[in-house]
């Protein structure tokens, strides 16, 4: 099996990993002692999460439950599930005791039981019964029915666009964001955040690509949403899973001869050309990087920065400002790392950022 194969490979059992954990935090006496403790932040926003994962026949195994709980509408249990996988997926090893799991966070008692059968017989046995679950199997077979986009295919559309937003504005910036830039070989959508120098001309820019596209003939489909940004109403104390700035969500024709290497279907259904899911965001410039760091994900890492922001800084946090409740003050930010400066974080690359 692949957990027998990786314990063969010998990787080391408690290989010291790397200390995320600043100033406060970091005031723990654990981090002087000079045994080596593993210190696991229990905050995604404090890891770094490649898309490596050492951990895979755990993590997989967390996620039918996590998406089980999900279907049932039992967002707690979803939530802790999807935690633990992404504290497992940040490791640079593999687990391979139960023992090195007791220093990591954000394991509960559940997942250390699915830990332990997976452990003892390759696979965990309630796993197993969920997946020969009718109801599940029907309900995954929604998500699952939809193309996977491949890198080049992203590349591809990013030309495409690229050359009709500088056709409308020279000097607009196109920024490929999403799991595309955190490194994935494949998403589900390919997300892009165009803006321009010019403040307010944005907003515009979307719709004339959107012409410029239906000229072509490439539109498919398009769901435009023009920007509810409203200055005034900052900062936002509610939590919202979405931005308002301008958006659109599309679905463009992507000609094989486009894509370097061809399109990614399979032999039987070989044709010139498929449709693929596009996001366009369009927020005003000075409000770019917070835009930047919340469409490049991963769903998990955002939520914990944000919880961290609230939980540890009482500052709020989203994709368009970042407000100090402290000194009720606006933090200004040009680029991601600014926003990371602000947070007293240490600053993590955008292919770390896969929680
Ligand atoms: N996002 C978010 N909260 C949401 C929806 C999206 O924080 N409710 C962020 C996280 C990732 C980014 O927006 C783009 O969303 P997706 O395309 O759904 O995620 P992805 O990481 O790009 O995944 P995929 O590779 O499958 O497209
Ligand atoms: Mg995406």
């Amino acid at each position: 099996s692949w957990f027998t194969d990786s314990m063969r490979e010998g990787k080391p059992v408690a290989v010291e990993t790397r200390h995320l954990i600043q100033d406060t935090l970091a005031a723990s006496p654990e981090a002087t002692t000079p045994t080596p403790v593993s210190t696991v932040s229990r905050y995604a926003c404090q890891r770094r999460t490649t898309t490596k994962n050492n951990n895979k026949i755990f993590t997989d195994a967390f996620e039918v439950l996590a998406e089980s709980h999900e279907f049932n509408d039992m967002e707690g249990p979803c939530l802790a599930f999807r935690r633990a996988a992404s504290v497992l997926k940040s490791l640079p090893w593999t687990v391979q005791n139960l023992r090195v799991t007791e220093d990591l966070p954000c394991l509960g008692e559940h997942t250390m039981c699915v830990i332990k059968e997976i452990l003892q017989h390759g696979r965990s046995f309630e796993v197993e019964k969920i997946l020969s679950n009718e109801r599940y199997q029907i309900l995954k077979v929604i998500p699952r029915s939809k193309w996977a986009v491949s890198k080049a295919e992203a590349q591809a559309l990013g030309n495409i666009i690229d050359e009709a937003v500088r056709a409308i504005t020279p000097d607009a910036v196109l920024t490929l964001t999403g799991g595309f830039r955190r490194g994935k070989d494949f998403g589900h959508d390919v997300d892009f955040i165009v803006t321009t120098p010019q403040l307010g001309k944005e907003e515009r820019l979307l719709t004339s690509v959107i012409d410029r596209l239906k000229q072509q003939g490439i539109l498919l489909y398009c769901e435009y949403q023009a920007s509810t940004f409203d200055e005034s109403k900052l900062p936002n104390h509610r939590f919202e899973a979405m931005d308002h700035f301008a958006k659109c969500f599309l679905i463009l024709r992507l000609e094989d001869s486009q894509v370097e290497g061809g399109l990614q279907t399979a032999e039987e259904n070989r044709r010139s050309w498929r449709a693929v899911r596009v996001d366009l965001v369009s927020p005003p410039v000075d409000r770019y990087a917070f835009t930047l760091l919340g469409w490049s994900g991963s769903r998990q890492f955002e939520r914990d920065l944000r919880r961290f922001a609230r939980m540890e800084r009482r500052m709020l946090l989203d994709n368009h400002a970042l407000y100090d409740k402290t000194k009720k003050e606006f933090l200004a930010a040009t680029t991601e790392k600014d926003i990371f400066t602000h947070l007293g974080l240490e600053y993590i690359e955008p292919w770390q950022r896969n929680a």
